[in-house]
């Protein structure tokens, strides 16, 4: 058993991204487009902020400066790779607005696509479209110098179809349009049309996905005496006609819920957001879970879960906080200096948390770490496989690291080789009666 330094952590936390749901807690993220470029899981978000100071009053909705991207590395870690664009940079843009809501990417060919809204300088619309291009789905992109002629919006949600043929959705007042694109992406072919026989009440947020030849046209739904719930129609044409489905998501006391949808590793995602940082409603959160069709082509309704999707593996850290199932303990926003996020705290005796579907490789891992605070003298955590009595594989002794806030890391080898893909169920044991035994942030499986 050994006691890595705090300091060590700190800088190995900041780096490796926090994985399930929110996605990611080192900065607020919004209006997430998930996307599958060459088999790999992309993820472009717009990013909420605090106002500057002294503009706290310009900035009643939303404080947006521009837009990261992450991908998806690993079983479950997602890194951030910075920005992609800030605000002050948008060609055509009115400076310092903060506008830069909801966007999209997307490949055509071997190019990548990336669309976002901000506010024209020229005046001529609260918001207009724009769009960069770039070989890379990272960029840098090229930016176009002038805003794509005709379109007055927001929420850009690209499809592009299996013969080629590319469409730009889009939001405008309380209704949502379409338009085709020409062959170079940068153009509409054809004036949008409003997208019609949709039930009424305010829509933003469009997103279109194929599947199984069917065209499903999502949307966010705000209704007066609901909030913001996430619609769906389908159709046999991208550009309609569509026949309303119903929801696949009710409202979740978000504020907004901007979404997308994806295919990757042959499960259905559910990408959207909601503020569990911040508790308050314009500095959002991405997070993501599994989504389920039924047999006719419908979809159940998507219930938000703090696990989220992924699986993590070897060198991605396990929030366990962000449990399947928790017996006897709580879970709080974590204290002390730590990065953004939650922990497993109020731990008594035989009290057990469980996170489904961990995989530990073929014989892989060989060592377990944990992060973890404790207030008390002495006491024990147990990790087992699947049940509380399950196989043991990890046994971590912990006593007094300073207070309930003063986090330490310690790591044990496994007890055994482990194969395949497990549930992890951590138990808790006192051994001198105390009443709450550690505060448990992580655990990390490593090599
Ligand atoms: O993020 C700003 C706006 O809020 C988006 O454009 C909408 O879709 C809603 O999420």
């Amino acid at each position: 058993m050994k006691r890595v330094s705090s300091v060590i952590l700190l800088i190995l936390v900041t780096q490796i991204l926090l994985a399930q749901n929110p996605l990611v807690t080192h900065i607020f993220t919004a209006d997430p487009t998930a996307r599958v470029f060459d088999g790999k899981l992309y993820v472009y978000p717009s990013s909420d902020t605090y106002p500057p100071a002294g503009r706290e009053a310009e900035f009643p909705r939303f404080c947006m400066p521009g837009y990261h991207a992450f991908s998806l590395e690993n079983g479950s870690t997602w890194k951030d790779h910075g920005w992609i664009l800030k605000e002050n940079d948008v060609p055509w843009g009115e400076k310092d607005t903060y506008a830069m809501w909801a966007p999209d990417c997307i490949k055509k060919g071997d190019k990548y696509y990336y669309y976002y809204p901000a506010q024209p300088a020229d005046g001529s619309a609260f918001r207009r479209i724009g769009v960069g291009v770039s070989d890379n789905p990272l960029g840098p992109f090229e930016w176009e110098k002038v805003y794509i002629k005709g379109v007055t919006g927001i929420d850009p949600g690209l499809f592009v179809d299996d013969d080629g043929k590319a469409y730009l959705f889009f939001g405008g007042g309380k209704e949502l349009f379409v338009a085709p694109l020409k062959d170079n992406m940068k153009e509409i072919a054809a004036e949008p049309k409003k997208v019609e026989h949709l039930p009424a009440g305010y829509k933003e947020g469009s997103f279109m996905f194929k599947r199984d030849s069917l065209y499903y046209f999502t949307f966010a739904h705000v209704f007066a005496d609901e909030g913001y719930t996430i619609a769906y129609a389908t159709g046999d044409n991208p550009m309609g006609p569509f026949t309303y489905r119903g929801k696949m998501m009710d409202n979740i006391e978000n504020g907004t819920n901007h979404h997308s949808i994806v295919e990757y590793q042959d499960k259905w995602i559910l990408f959207y957001h909601s503020w569990d940082i911040s508790g308050y409603s314009k500095l959002r959160s991405m997070r993501a879970d599994y989504i389920n069709f039924k047999s006719d082509g419908t979809m159940s309704k998507v219930i938000p879960t703090m696990r989220g999707i992924g699986v993590p593996t070897v060198g991605d850290t396990i929030q366990i906080d962000r449990y399947n199932e928790i017996s006897g303990a709580q879970t709080a926003f974590v204290s002390g200096d730590e990065p953004n996020g939650w922990m497993v705290c109020e731990t008594r005796m035989m009290s057990s948390v469980r996170f489904n579907k961990v995989d530990f490789g073929e014989g892989k891992a060989k060592k377990m770490k944990a992060r973890f605070a404790c207030g008390q003298r002495k006491g024990t955590f147990e990790v087992r496989l699947n049940h509380a009595k399950g196989e043991m594989v990890a046994e971590f002794p912990v006593s007094y690291t300073g207070g309930w806030s003063k986090w330490e890391t310690i790591e044990t080898e496994l007890l055994k080789d482990v194969e395949g893909i497990h549930d992890l169920v951590v138990v808790f044991k006192a051994d001198w009666g105390s009443t709450k035994i550690i505060n448990l942030n992580w655990l990390l499986l490593e090599e």
